[in-house]
Formats: C-alpha cells, structure tokens, sequence
C-alpha cells in the first residue's frame, strides 16, 4: 500500500513509523509512505505556510497555496485513483471498518494540519473526505495521521506474523478482548483461570470467547448491539451472566 503525507513536521511521521509493525512492514515494501511538507512549496523569501484568519481572532491558519502545491505533488506520484483525506476533528470517526475500506484504495494522501486549522477553499477543492480519530483534542493532525497509519499497516498481509494474522476475520473480531495470563501461575496467592493450564484447547477458546463476550456485554454493550450474534455466542454469554451476577 502507499501512503503519502502531507505535512510541516515530515521527521514527526518519519520517526514514528521506523518502530515495531510498521517499520517492519516498511522495510519489508509491503507499505511505502513518504512526507511531502508545504513550506518546501513556498516561493516568498519568508517560507510562510500560515496567515492570519480573516474575521479575527487567536491563532494561525494555513494558506492554500503551499499545501495545494504540496498535495498536488503527492497525488503525482501516487497511483491514479488515490484518495486525499483531510485528518480532522470535525470529520468522520476512523475506526476498523473505515480502515478496512481504505485497504481497497489504489493509495492514500493524508493532509495533517496544524494551527486552527486549514483555509477552507482547499479543503473544498483538494479533498475528498474528512477524518477524526475521537472526541478529544489534540495538538495538529500529524499523531492522528499516525494512527491511521498504523491500523492499516497491521492489516496489510504479511504485516503481522501469521500467529497474529489481524487480516483474517477471527473469532473475536468487534468484541474486547479477553483476559491473558502468563508464568508463574500463582502470584500472592492469586492463580491464573485453571482451563488455561488444563491443556483442553477447545474448553480454552469457549473460554476465551466467553470472557470476550462478557467484557463486551459489561463495557460496551454497543458494540454487541450491532453485532450478528451466533447461536454459541448466545449460549456463552447466557453462560458468563449467569456466573456473574449481573445479569
Ligand atoms: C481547541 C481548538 N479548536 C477550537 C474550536 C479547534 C481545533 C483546532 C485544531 C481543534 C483541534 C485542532 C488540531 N487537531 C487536529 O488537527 C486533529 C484532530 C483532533 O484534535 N482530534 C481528533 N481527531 C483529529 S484529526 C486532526
């Protein structure tokens, strides 16, 4: 897959990306993304990228024509048909299906602002969807870029290791997740779920959905509103209500 990024801090999203899953998956060629920064799109002697709002008020705003030029450098290298997304809180929240659509795209270009924000005729004129990563405000659009990056990378084939396999649809796919446990087996006292240490694989993945099943019903019950549930899910969360009491 290519990502390319449109933003004024490239070392930010350059640093970020040589860790762990990504920087495997970019090493590996299995996903290519390069920074494309404004200011090295501007011709006055100052390199300004920023003015100030027209109507008043505090802070700065992003003028058009170094980010139109930046993008538009993007988008040329990139394969046709690649969208251009605007990383905003005012925009659509990312989660796992808008990431999974994504996946089918040709390529991806994504604008990080800083400041108050960006000029609005670009936006009108350059991009083709608006994307928040949640309800909390941050600083520029560079972390939340990142974060995308990073939950597309993971389902990208040959990201993970096949014991991971996020590619697949699993089991577990829109509950939370279970409780894990490693060594040593008891710890003050307190001792690790006995299916877990009995060696019977099938009784500990009943388990595990069962658990996964119940965190969800507990946290976040919306997630379970929206979801298909299958006779065995039924059965399983009856089973985990039942031995918890809150039902
Ligand atoms: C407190 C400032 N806000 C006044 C109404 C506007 C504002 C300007 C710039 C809010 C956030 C930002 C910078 N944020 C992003 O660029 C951003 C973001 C976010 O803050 N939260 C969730 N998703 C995203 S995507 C980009």
């Amino acid at each position: 897959m290519r990502i390319a990024v449109v933003t004024l801090f490239p070392e930010m999203i350059r640093e970020a990306l040589a860790h762990g899953v990504v920087g495997r998956a970019i090493q590996g060629g299995v996903l290519k993304v390069e920074c494309f920064d404004p200011r090295a799109y501007t011709s006055d002697v100052h390199r300004s990228v920023d003015d100030r709002p027209f109507g008043g008020g505090p802070g700065m705003v992003l003028k058009v024509e170094p980010l139109r030029a930046a993008l538009r450098a993007a988008m040329n290298v990139m394969p046709g048909g690649s969208r251009r997304v605007y990383m905003g809180a005012a925009g659509r929240q990312f989660d796992q299906g808008v990431a999974r659509a994504a996946l089918e795209w040709p390529g991806l270009v994504l604008l990080a602002g800083r400041y108050e924000g960006v000029d609005q005729r670009l936006l009108d004129a350059e991009i083709d969807s608006e994307w928040s990563i949640g309800d909390y405000v941050v600083s520029g659009g560079e972390l939340p870029a990142l974060v995308v990056i990073d939950a597309l990378a993971r389902l990208l084939p040959g990201t993970l290791g096949c014991a991971e396999s996020a590619g697949q649809e699993s089991f577990s796919d829109g509950l939370l997740d279970w409780p894990h446990y490693t060594r040593p087996a008891e710890l003050g006292g307190v001792a690790v779920p006995t299916v877990l240490t009995g060696g019977d694989h099938a009784a500990i993945s009943r388990w595990r959905l069962r658990e996964a099943l119940g965190r969800t019903w507990l946290r976040r019950p919306d997630l379970l509103e929206r979801r298909d549930m299958s006779e065995l899910e039924r059965v399983l969360l009856e089973e985990f209500k039942a031995t918890t009491g809150k039902a």
